[in-house]
């Protein structure tokens, strides 16, 4: 049985809804993020030398990264259900480039999105506010907004080629492209005058029975 160690409000979601969408039987154990820190407890770290989420067991084997374990469980389970294209095509290239694009290239400014607003409302002595404010301010302006800006940019031109992030149908690097562009969302990234295909294109996802399913199995998710 497949066990998929859960991390609240994570990355881990997109794997309960890829195993969904494959309709292979899972159990979930879950873990709680700390309210203050909001990093996994240490029990992930019995699972995996980095304790983060999400991580599946299968029997005796541990895979972590979830680009890895979408190739794993497409590889072990998934070969026919038409979630991943034709080796060597033109649309296996595109499934590759997305499937490292999500956690290679959208997620590094987005968790620095993250870090550096979070910095601009943390508690601390009054003069070093100002300083903080300031460099936060500057990293987000010179080098994080740009960078998101373009790369949301990039996948709304992408998306007028197909409904899609390979083409005219769902494949795994759309499972694993979920998180950043839910992400981007909470961040503010998106909107319907600027990506009106990431919106339609997040509310299509989030249809799917299969994407509920996960839902309802993951508990609280509050990118969605
Ligand atoms: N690139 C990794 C990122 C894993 C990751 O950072 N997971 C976050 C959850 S979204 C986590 O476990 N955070 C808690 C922590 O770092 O303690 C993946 O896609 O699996």
């Amino acid at each position: 049985m497949i066990v998929v160690h859960h991390l609240n409000n994570s990355r881990s979601q997109r794997i309960l809804w890829l195993l969904e969408e494959l309709g292979v039987a899972y159990e979930i154990r879950r873990y709680e993020r700390d309210a203050k820190t909001m990093l996994a407890p240490p029990e992930l770290l019995q699972v995996h030398p980095l304790g983060k989420s999400p991580v599946i067991t299968d029997g005796d084997i541990t895979v972590a990264e979830s680009g890895a374990i979408v190739e794993y469980l497409i590889d072990t389970y998934g070969e026919a259900c038409g979630l991943r294209p034709a080796r060597g095509t033109a649309d296996w290239r595109r499934y590759t480039y997305w499937l490292h694009f999500a956690e290679g290239s959208a997620m590094p400014p987005l968790l620095m999105k993250l870090i550096f607003m979070r910095i601009k409302s943390t508690p601390m002595p009054f003069f070093a506010k100002p300083i903080a404010r300031g460099i936060a301010d500057k990293v987000l302006s010179s080098f994080v907004d740009p960078n998101l800006d373009r790369q949301t940019a990039f996948m709304e031109a992408e998306l007028a080629k197909a409904p899609w992030f390979v083409g005219e149908r769902l494949s795994a690097a759309d499972v694993q492209m979920s998180f950043p562009i839910e992400a981007a969302k909470q961040r503010g990234g998106l909107s319907p005058e600027k990506t009106p295909r990431l919106l339609d294109w997040l509310a299509r996802a989030h249809a799917r029975p299969a994407y509920q399913r996960a839902l309802e199995r993951g508990g609280q998710y509050d990118f969605a």
